[in-house]
């Protein structure tokens, strides 16, 4: 059975027993004086306590966020900012040891996601960014891009400083100053990271970070920004849509989606099921992108489910901390219970349902892997984003059926395909409605790559040249 073993005093970063909002490059208490706690998802602890952002704080940061915009952050030169940005991106990597660790003890993913992804990712963000700089004359965008002035960020808690790396980087590249609000299951290393702004002598204002809930968010996105950048659900993003519909703000959004992974008859088998099983298990499914369907050609199920299934036992469920670990806990009560009411709908709406017999902690959030099949295109867990570490299987015989299920979906964010056939991915990635595909591959990331959605998983692009874009009048 498992125990859970604390990390090492000497892994362990620097927990503050209390934190600030960070506004002005200061941390300070909120005006009304409210705080909330951040746990730990593996164990139920407590954390620390955090200053909550109301709307006056909000109106606070912006004011600071202004202000630094107009007269230091805007006027300065792109080569400037950029080594800036070439400095928090330093500090990221000596910090990356604490960063990894205080971020699963914070979301509850495994140490091995932390330290070989999300920290690694998020300071890659910050150096591809700080080379665009000085260069955004160049960039093909038009002479003389400017500036939007104050960006408004709200970010969801399933790569909490990643998510602030995407939003941060190129904002500040471009010479906006940002408000952010982290999620409020998630805010350690956001805090984390406005410290390491003062280790980087950022001028005050030029990044503001405001813990909170809804609320606080819909603070930010009705302040006095000049745009608003949000990751998180469909209906928040939607929320946020009409919110801003007739200001002059301008806005992206990130939004769920509902992937296929499509395995052809001749794709490399092996291959194949450790990329299904990376692009739903990796981080908890806990993924916008995450390969939630599988779709299987017919002549070659029973050979995939096979393996598939014996790969799936092999999966260590528990202590985010062990860098065995390939599947941490589940972000929140909130999100443990979602998950367990779509999962359940599944059988509900006989679908066959299969977990491995995996021993699961006894405190904390945890949800088995768990696989579907026998999974029909009406069905809830085959249309609806589940966020968890559940699989639907659907088959196919044809590549037309292939596709018309794959784009059977609100969603259009990315899709997979496997197939040895070069030809076939060409054909495919043509058809398939989705920001992103992948061939014989899933869940690849890189800074100099535009990411973003179709239909209902938002728009915009982030990341690349197109993700300058977004913050830029051109
Ligand atoms: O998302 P929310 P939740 C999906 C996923 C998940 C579901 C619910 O399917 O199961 O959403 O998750 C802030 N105005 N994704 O409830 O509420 C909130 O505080 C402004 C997909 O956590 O969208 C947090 O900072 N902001 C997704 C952020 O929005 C508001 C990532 C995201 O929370 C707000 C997360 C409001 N009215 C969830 N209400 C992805 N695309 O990766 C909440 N927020």
């Amino acid at each position: 059975m498992f125990e859970y073993a604390p990390a090492p005093e000497s892994v362990r970063p620097p927990i503050k027993e209390h934190y600030g909002l960070f506004i002005g490059g200061e941390f300070t208490d909120a005006e009304d004086g409210a705080v909330f706690k951040s746990v730990n998802p593996s164990t139920e602890e407590a954390l620390f306590t955090v200053a909550e952002a109301g709307e006056a704080d909000v109106a606070k940061a912006v004011a600071a966020a202004r202000q630094a915009q107009e007269t230091v952050w805007g006027p300065m030169s792109g080569a400037e900012r950029g080594k800036y940005l070439f400095r928090i991106a330093r500090l990221l990597q000596e910090r990356a040891r604490e960063f990894a660790v205080a971020e699963s003890m914070d979301n509850g993913k495994p140490i091995k996601e932390t330290r070989d992804f999300d920290v690694p990712t998020a300071a890659q963000h910050f150096f591809y960014h700080a080379g665009w700089a000085d260069k955004l004359a160049y960039a093909g965008l038009g002479a003389d891009p400017r500036p939007l002035g104050v960006v408004g960020q709200v970010i969801p808690w399933n790569f909490p400083l990643l998510m602030l790396a995407w939003k941060i980087a190129p904002a500040l590249a471009c010479g906006n100053t940002v408000v952010l609000k982290p999620a409020e299951t998630t805010p350690l290393t956001a805090l984390m990271f406005a410290e390491l702004c003062q280790e980087a002598d950022l001028p005050p204002g030029v990044v503001n970070i405001l813990p909170g809930a809804g609320a606080a968010g819909a603070a930010v996105v009705n302040s006095a920004v000049d745009k608003v950048a949000f990751t998180g659900s469909t209906a928040v993003g939607r929320a946020i849509a009409k919110a801003v519909a007739g200001s002059r703000k301008k806005v992206t959004l990130e939004l769920g989606g509902k992937a296929a992974n499509i395995v052809f008859d001749d794709a490399p088998i092996d291959q194949a099921v450790e990329g299904v099983v990376n692009g739903i298990f990796f981080n908890q499914g806990h993924v916008c992108c995450a390969g939630s369907r599988l779709l299987v050609q017919e002549s070659v199920a029973d050979d995939v489910l096979a393996r598939l299934k014996a790969r799936v036992e092999t999966l260590r469920v528990g202590d985010p901390l062990d860098k065995n670990t390939d599947i941490g806990a589940i972000n929140s009560a909130e999100q443990l219970a979602r998950i367990r009411a779509l999962a359940e709908t599944g059988a509900g709406e006989g679908a066959d349902v299969w977990q491995p017999a995996c021993d699961l902690p006894e405190r904390g959030f945890w949800f088995r892997p768990t696989v579907f099949t026998g999974v029909q295109q009406s069905m809830r867990i085959a249309q609806e984003e589940i966020f968890g570490p559940v699989l639907s299987v659907l088959t196919f015989r044809t590549p037309d059926e292939a596709i018309a299920k794959a784009n059977n979906t609100p969603y259009g964010l990315s899709a997979g395909v496997w197939t040895e056939k070069g030809s076939k991915i060409l054909w495919a990635a043509e058809r398939l409605r989705a920001g992103v595909v992948w061939a014989n591959t899933f869940n690849q990331f890189d800074a100099a790559s535009p990411f973003g959605g179709l239909k209902e998983s938002g728009y915009g692009r982030e990341g690349g040249r197109q993700g300058l874009e977004a913050y830029l009048d051109v």
